[in-house]
């Protein structure tokens, strides 16, 4: 075995939607069969990924019956134990059947809302059935191509009902479940509601149960609307508010791309990966490291595999990068951060002693503002450890 090869304490899981990705676009139709979900398992363990995780419709097919779906659910589970997978996460399919065309929790018909929540509670069911303990809940149609269709303020009000209700519903069963908010800006729809983790993030606070739900940030959606990644990472982590994470790689600009993991932006790749390691202190992510990717369209089935053991090998080469860059002694001196054995503690929190040393020092502003910072020795430090020259 390689020495970035994965194992499954690396926790590396992947959508039975990814790797079974059937290469169609809207331009063309689809060039690889799609595959059982046993040998998915099978050839994902075999890799050394942790677990997989599912819509409800990748598993059990829109409009099975109650006997075909026990069957279905008894073969994962067959498939689950003979090969030591696991299911961390689960979600449901609000976006493929044209019911869902004016969205699912904010459609404008009550009935496609009620129909909405039915899913998700049956696919709660069954999520947690299979052992999910993250709920991600991604709302591709909740959004507008026309807004004149209605008021953004009532779409958000009718998201905060269904997942108050759906709290509830966890509540009442007594699951050990929490949810993951994924945002997206845009894609299917022209505009998606509660774009950016950001606005989840504020969104989740007006909550009846806000210790249930986190956010679900996707590489290729944050860096859709222009934003930094990692960034808007830790945030959530600073929070206490990642509670998944969808990786993969995505150019600026682009439609929603779901390239293998760090193919695009090398060095926000890595400056997420240290967000995640914890490699500049602080929180660490304890969570799966999920892939929300697919294999190009010109693949074959052997690529698939070529796509998933590269998004694994190259998170744990970012890692040892990530770790060699925040060890780095001349990294380490350009960050070292000035101590000032009087002004550091009053910035710890307003005193009016405190404010009052503060007015009455005298700084050299010119003397501080004329300092070079070496951030450009600094970037280029980082540039070769990833060129592979330096660490
Ligand atoms: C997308 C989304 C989805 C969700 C998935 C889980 O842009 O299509 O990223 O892949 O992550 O539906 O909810
Ligand atoms: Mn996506
Ligand atoms: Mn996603």
């Amino acid at each position: 075995m390689g020495r970035y090869d994965p194992v499954p304490e690396d926790r590396f899981t992947f959508g039975l939607w990814t790797v079974n990705n059937p290469g169609a676009d809207p331009f063309g139709s689809a060039v690889r069969e799609r595959m059982s979900v046993r040998h998915i398992v099978e050839k994902l363990a075999e890799l050394g990924a942790y677990g997989v995780n599912f819509h409800d419709n990748d598993l059990v097919p829109f409009g099975s019956s109650a006997t075909e779906r026990d069957r279905i659910v008894a073969d994962f589970k067959q498939a689950l134990a003979d090969t030591g997978m696991v299911v961390p996460m689960a979600t449901t399919n609000l976006f493929a059947h044209p019911v869902f065309k004016d969205g699912a929790f904010t459609a404008n018909d009550p009935q496609v809302r009620a129909y909405a929540l039915q899913k998700t509670m049956d696919a709660i069911d069954l999520g947690v059935e299979c052992g999910a303990s993250t709920y991600v809940c991604w709302g591709g149609r909740e959004g507008t191509d026309s807004d004149a269709c209605r008021d953004p303020k009532v779409a958000i009000q009718r998201m905060r009902d269904a997942f108050n209700y759906l709290c509830e519903y966890v509540l009442s069963r007594d699951y050990e479940l929490r949810f993951a908010l994924e945002p997206k800006p845009n894609e299917p729809r022209c505009n998606i509601y509660l774009p950016t983790v950001g606005h989840m993030m504020a969104f989740i606070d007006t909550l009846d149960h806000p210790q249930m739900l986190g956010v679900n940030p996707e590489v290729a959606h944050e860096t859709m609307s222009g934003l930094s990644f990692h960034q808007g990472v830790a945030q959530a982590l600073e929070a206490g508010k990642l509670y998944h994470i969808d990786l993969n790689g995505q150019k600026i600009g682009r439609y929603d791309q779901d390239l293998r993991f760090g193919s695009e932006d090398i060095k926000g790749a890595l400056n997420l990966v240290r967000v995640l390691e914890g490699t500049m202190g602080g929180t660490k992510y304890e969570g799966p490291l999920h892939f929300d990717a697919h294999a190009y369209r010109t693949e074959d089935e052997q690529g698939v595999w070529d796509f998933a053991l590269g998004c694994m090998r190259t998170y744990n080469i970012l890692k040892e990068k990530a770790h060699a860059f925040d060890n780095d002694p001349e990294v380490q001196e350009i960050i070292a951060t000035p101590v000032d054995g009087t002004l550091d503690p009053l910035l710890e929190g307003f005193t009016l002693e405190g404010a009052g040393t503060i007015r009455a020092t005298t700084f050299d502003v010119d003397a501080l503002g004329g300092k070079g910072l070496r951030y450009e020795r600094l970037d280029q430090l980082m540039m070769e450890h990833l060129m592979g020259v330096r660490g």
